[in-house]
């Protein structure tokens, strides 16, 4: 067992003993900037207790403003860890070292005393795919390895951050410490960050968030592109009971911005079962028909699937109007008033993927992220304007260039040569960001900071599923909801560290994300689902379907209002739209509007060949077999043999 002193009980109330052991442990760490002294007791102590294992060079306390993001800047471009966009105000290019370009799931651990608290009971020889629990003993060893003294000669930030609105009945506070100031600048984008936000802490607790880049001075390696990390030792382990997450040894994305994925789904998601809500990976919209209603959908897709794009879709149908609450989170909660499900953003910026947004396809998220932005490994160019995958069109318009001049454009590629399009290989990582402040989105919703949430009518999962999945179906009952989000499925994307077109199973688009039992999560589901509570009905869409010559049979984006449109309807119980089908119900012919699309092959795009489900059903028993195995709610295998049967007679 070791003995680490990270591992010290967190007494809450033991305060006689701070300020001593405090004054005690600050004399050798100088602050470098804020007034430790005025920081609530509980968080002095985290911060000193931390800072002796961890050993900065300094403590430098966060007060959130724009002087300490512009001299953090100012900071980095010196360095070369920034350079500036020229073509924007504000913007800025971040170059990882490329071998730290997205999360790490296999690196990804929940720590519990019981085993099968955080991973369900799968049969011996099976490799769980829902989450990897690691015992407390090898956490203590793990962390011994890593973090003692790990942020020598680096400054330890410390930032205190709120996710969702400031001190709201959904919200929740948490403090990241960490010797990267990237993240800093990224954490103050995507979360309601500084010092004002211990303000509202009163007596609550905070969610512990430890992060080093795992790379202490003087450095034995050579750090690449000014980006120290330190892949080897990657690891990013989770303390469900103790609200409390350390990540090692890298800065991107969900590895490093502790408040998203680290606390607002793998830890929030323990907080909602304990408390009786939900943290789910979901994008949050609001949808105006031309009659001027206006409703709100959540909607989980797994990582680089499409959420901020279906957010903030443009409609092609005139009359209808979308607005961005979230792009990616939802803090879902059942009001005891009126029974209806309520959400939050709990995030406060859009980390988005980059390649593939462009005008035609995501002009909200372009206007998002004209100014005060961070784009991390996407490509330059010579003028100072960003590049990536799916600009090339408007980038030949803007300039009037032929395809011959097109081609001669000087770009600087993610790794920093140079590249002009039509090279082999991406001008951009396939998993390049942007990191925009969502207030900046013009048709951001004026409830998205709304405390109490807005009400969410129907919840929609989907995934890229190239075959046998039809555009949209909707589910029978709550149960048969609940079933058909535990098994979604999609094609591997460049979110994750895997590759490949293979088609994964992605239950609630939470397998990188579950925070405990998966069994028991689904019973949280049902649950919850239950009156007086009014269950929002459950649809799946797929627009990646595709012809046998790999062409999309639906053209997505601005498009997808139209498949929006037939599920309000329903939501609504417009009945002679639907036609009942194994699967769901699926729009009836004419259903759908498909004005001016000529295009559409309706048939292909809708069809549920038997035998693929055939096959389908037996995979997903499978599956769940396998790996939710006896924790499965038996609810949800009776909706499964329901399935079957159905498919069997079609
Ligand atoms: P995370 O931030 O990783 O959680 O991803 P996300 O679910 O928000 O995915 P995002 O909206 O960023 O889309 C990822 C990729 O899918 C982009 O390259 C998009 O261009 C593409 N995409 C999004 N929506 C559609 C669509 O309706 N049709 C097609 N064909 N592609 C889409
Ligand atoms: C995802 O992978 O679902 C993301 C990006 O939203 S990250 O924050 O890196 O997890
Ligand atoms: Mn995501």
């Amino acid at each position: 067992m070791s003995t680490s002193r990270s591992l010290l009980p967190l007494g809450k109330d033991d305060f006689s003993v701070v300020t001593e052991v405090v004054t005690h442990k600050l004399n050798h760490i100088p602050i470098f900037k804020g007034d430790f002294s005025s920081l609530p007791p509980k968080v002095q102590r985290f911060v000193a207790e931390k800072a002796e294992l961890m050993n900065p060079a300094g403590i430098y306390i966060c007060d959130g403003s724009q002087k300490e993001a512009d001299d953090i800047i100012d900071k980095l471009v010196e360095r070369g860890v920034l350079t500036p966009l020229k073509a924007y105000e504000n913007n800025y290019l971040c170059r990882t070292d490329p071998r730290d370009v997205a999360r790490v799931e296999s690196k990804t651990f929940m720590v519990t005393k019981e085993k099968y608290d955080s991973v369900c009971r799968v049969p011996e020889g099976v490799k769980g795919i829902m989450g990897q629990w690691m015992s407390e003993e090898q956490f203590g060893v793990e962390l011994d390895a890593r973090f003692p003294g790990c942020m020598n000669g680096r400054p330890m930030y410390v930032i205190p951050f709120s996710m969702g609105p400031i001190g709201g009945p959904l919200s929740k506070i948490g403090i990241e410490l960490t010797d990267s100031s990237y993240v800093v600048l990224c954490m103050r984008t995507m979360t309601r960050m500084g010092t004002k936000v211990l303000d509202s802490l009163g007596d609550n607790d905070f969610v512990r968030c430890i992060h080093s880049v795992g790379l202490p001075r003087p450095v034995r390696q050579k750090v690449i592109n000014h980006w120290p990390c330190n892949p080897e030792k990657v690891l990013i382990a989770h303390r469900p009971k103790e609200r409390e997450i350390w990540s090692f040894g890298s800065g991107y994305g969900g590895n490093s911005l502790l408040g998203k994925k680290c606390f607002a789904l793998r830890i929030a998601c323990n907080i909602g079962r304990d408390e009786g809500w939900m943290a789910e990976h979901m994008l949050i919209m609001g949808i105006t028909n031309p009659e001027g209603k206006e409703r709100f959908v959540a909607a989980a897709f797994p990582s680089a699937c499409g959420k901020t794009n279906l957010a903030m879709l443009e409609p092609s149908v005139p009359g209808w109007k979308v607005r961005v609450v979230g792009d990616d989170i939802a803090w879902m909660k059942f009001n005891k008033n009126d029974g209806r499900l309520y959400a939050i953003n709990p995030e406060a910026g859009f980390f988005g993927v980059a390649p593939g947004t462009s005008h035609k396809t995501n002009p909200m998220a372009m206007e998002s992220f004209q100014k005060n932005s961070i784009f991390t490994n996407v490509a330059e160019t010579a003028d100072g304007e960003y590049f990536w995958e799916g600009l090339e069109k408007e980038l030949k318009e803007k300039r009037g260039y032929n395809d011959e001049e097109l081609k001669h454009l000087e770009i600087t590629n993610w790794l920093g040569e140079r590249w002009h399009i039509g090279d082999a290989g991406k001008s951009a990582h396939p998993n390049s960001r942007f990191t925009a402040p969502a207030g900046q989105c013009p048709i951001i919703h004026p409830k998205w900071e709304a405390p109490e949430g807005v009400p969410i009518d129907a919840i929609i999962f989907g995934g890229r599923r190239p075959e046998g999945v039809p555009l949209v179906y909707e589910s029978f009952s709550w149960e048969h909801g609940v079933l058909i989000g535990s098994l979604v499925k999609s094609e591997a994307t460049a979110a994750a560290e895997y590759t490949g077109k293979q088609v994964m199973h992605d239950p609630m688009a939470m397998r990188p994300f579950m925070g405990y039992n998966f069994g028991r999560y689904l019973q949280h589901w049902l649950d919850l689902g239950k009156a007086p509570h009014k269950a929002p009905k459950i649809f799946h869409v797929n627009w990646f379907r595709e012809t046998s010559d790999h062409k999309f049979l639906w053209p997505g984006f601005g498009d997808n209002i139209r498949v929006l449109d037939w599920i309000l309807k329903r939501v609504d119980g417009v009945e002679d739209i639907a036609e009942k089908t194994a699967i769901g119900f699926i729009p009836k012919r004419g259903s759908v509007d498909l004005s001016e699309l000529p295009r559409i092959n309706w048939n292909e795009l809708m069809s549920i060949p038997k035998h693929y489900w055939e096959e389908d059903v037996v995979e997903s028993r499978q599956f769940l077999q396998a790996q939710v195995g006896p924790d499965m709610p038996k609810v949800l295998y009776d909706q499964l043999d329901q399935l079957e049967k159905r498919v069997k007679e079609m």
